[in-house]
């Protein structure tokens, strides 16, 4: 159906005759030719075959003319004319809040300004408030608004996102009048950072889900309320759309906003060779424009001859490839997780009880647990001595008897500077799990931090490289290392690449992992949680594994304890 983009080439044609100062009645009709379209339940096409467009009210002769055309040409051509006499920018401008069309004209008229960064310097210099109806005040307002702008538009790690925009769609679901709902884009992905959240919805009356969206506790602006489509600025700093989409179109709308765009145009490119088109409403025939499929994502791929590809990799590199020859891989799932091997108490640095631990991970449905606090020289977080470690030790014991969870007695050993580890090997050896990670002396050239870490690998009482590349989200990069020598050493030792499942983190990335695993690498992913709550970080991890095209046969945390231990025993 091409009602839509029919409605939203006559907002544009409105929003330009305001941007030249056209006369308000035809800036009217086009605004409520566009209502009457988004309104109408019939495909606009076949009103046009049977020749009743001016029937439909809102709709006059001059309108139903430019459907007729866009129907037969994709475009109208007054409205092409139009885009063309106006200045390019103009519309950008009109994207800070606090701009509407007659001022994005004035702006550029008078002082020239075509872009966001000019119309910056413009405020500051005081120049904005000399042309007429303008103070000081609109001034200030502008400055906020370009500054809510590009706020908004940074992009933020998942671990700030996620948790809110699961929320957020749980309030809709609430709504009753509400049917489907789904996250689609980046966030359905799982990329580690996100630009905005995207939510389909379908509902017969979207005006009860448009007021819960817009009034959700954690909005702090409404930039547009609709009844197809509404935008609001969270308290994090994030911008959140929900659409609402015809039942017959959800599939078809979730596959497209999912993303990510390099897929979806190769997925375009398949359908065509079909003699088919795919775009938010639905899959068509070329010929005859009918639809074939776009009430859910699996009848999409299904039109084009593929299985349904999880958001994951619908990254553009080669899923599509091999979802034809059904070569896809079986992801790895949350459910498959057995147990998390990293994790700190009040041992160390973390702020519960083994116990409380425990108690956490066995809720979470785990066979097993291992407790991994810092090691003797980290004093500053409170590193357990070789001393302190028979009482920790037993201390594990005894939250293992009473929880009923296997409690396996591990460390977080610190990688020294030249490569030895920090415990001697009979206190190693009496552990049942050796997690070694560097968090010193961070800043060593490349050959000698990669030599530091693949002599921490070849210890054989390591288990698991921790966090091999050090990097903190947004704060910290990586260490110089060498990380296809650290593969080489974990597939040569045997040691075990760990996917660091804190959201700080995510260590190994996405890209990095799947490297790994083609390798054939053994992974764990671990939490690294330093409280009770943080073990739920475990979604974030599956989520890097996930995009990185790994198994659960690629994880040794997936394996139940049995398995696990004579894995341990074996090393
Ligand atoms: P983000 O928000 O920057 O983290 O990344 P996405 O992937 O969520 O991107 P966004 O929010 O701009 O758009 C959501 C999805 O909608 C995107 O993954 C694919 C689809 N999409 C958006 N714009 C276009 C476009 O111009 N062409 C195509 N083919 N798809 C688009
Ligand atoms: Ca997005
Ligand atoms: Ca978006
Ligand atoms: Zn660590």
């Amino acid at each position: 159906m091409q009602n839509r983009a029919i409605a939203a080439m006559f907002n544009d044609i409105a929003d330009m005759l305001e941007i030249k100062g056209e006369s308000p009645f035809r800036i009217t009709a086009y605004r409520r030719a566009a209502r009457a379209l988004e309104g109408l339940t019939e495909d606009v096409a076949a009103i046009a075959a049977r020749g009743e467009l001016e029937e439909i009210p809102g709709i006059g002769k001059g309108t139903a003319e430019k459907i007729q055309e866009f129907l037969r040409t994709g475009t109208s051509k007054y409205y092409e004319e139009l885009r063309a006499s106006l200045p390019p920018g103009i519309t950008t401008l009109m994207s800070v809040p606090e701009v509407g069309p007659r001022t994005a004209m004035l702006l550029y008229e008078r002082l020239g300004i075509k872009t966001i960064d000019e119309l910056e310097q413009a405020c500051k210099a005081g120049k904005v408030r000399k042309l007429p109806r303008m103070g000081e005040r609109t001034e200030e307002n502008i400055l906020k608004g370009i500054a809510l702008l590009r706020r908004t538009k940074e992009r933020l790690p998942i671990g700030q996102v996620l948790p809110h925009a699961q929320e957020l769609v749980a309030a809709l679901r609430g709504v009753k009048e509400v049917n489907q709902v789904s996250v689609a884009g980046s966030l359905r992905r799982m990329k580690e950072s996100i630009g905005d959240i995207d939510i389909l919805v379908t509902s017969a009356n979207p005006e009860p889900v448009m007021e819960v969206f817009t009034t959700f506790g954690r909005v702090k602006q409404v930039l547009a309320k609709g009844s197809t489509r509404s935008s609001v600025v969270l308290d994090v700093g994030i911008q959140a759309d929900v659409r609402v989409v015809e039942p017959e179109s959800f599939g078809a709308a979730l596959q497209y906003f999912t993303g990510s765009k390099d897929h979806n145009v190769k997925l375009r490119e398949k359908a065509v060779k079909k003699g088919l088109k795919i775009n938010e409403y639905g899959v068509f025939h070329v010929q005859d424009d009918r639809r074939i499929a776009g009430r859910t994502e699996e009848e999409v791929y299904a039109a084009v001859g593929l299985p349904w590809i999880p958001p994951e990799i619908r990254e553009d590199q080669g899923e599509i490839e091999l979802a034809e020859r059904a070569g896809l891989p079986k992801l790895i799932e949350l459910g498959d997780m057995h147990g998390d091997l990293q994790m700190h108490t009040r041992w160390s640095d973390g702020s519960d009880s083994v116990e409380a631990m425990a108690k956490a991970a066995k809720a979470l449905g785990y066979e097993y647990l291992a407790i991994t606090d810092h090691s003797q020289s980290l004093k500053f977080v409170g590193g357990v001595t070789v001393d302190e470690l028979r009482e920790h030790a037993r201390a594990a014991k005894k939250a293992s008897d009473k929880v009923g969870i296997a409690v396996l007695m591990g460390t977080e050993c610190d990688i020294l500077p030249d490569g030895r580890l920090d415990y001697p090997d009979d206190a190693l050896r009496d552990l049942d799990v050796v997690v070694c990670s560097v968090h010193s002396r961070l800043r060593m050239p490349r050959q000698e931090m990669t030599a530091r870490i693949v002599k921490a690998m070849e210890n054989r009482h390591t288990d698991i490289l921790g966090h091999p590349t050090g990097r903190l989200l947004g704060q910290r990069e990586a260490y110089e290392i060498d990380l296809e020598q650290l593969i080489d050493a974990a597939l040569r030792t045997g040691t075990a690449l760990e996917i660091n499942a804190s959201p700080q983190r995510l260590d190994l990335n996405d890209v990095q992992a799947k490297t790994a695993k083609e390798r054939g690498a053994q992974l764990v992913i671990s939490t690294d949680a330093h409280n009770r709550y943080q073990l739920k970080y475990m979604e974030f991890g599956i989520g890097i594994a996930r995009r990185a095209w790994i198994e659960a046969t690629n994880v040794l945390n997936t394996l139940p304890l049995v398995q696990l231990q004579a894995w341990l025993h074996e090393r």
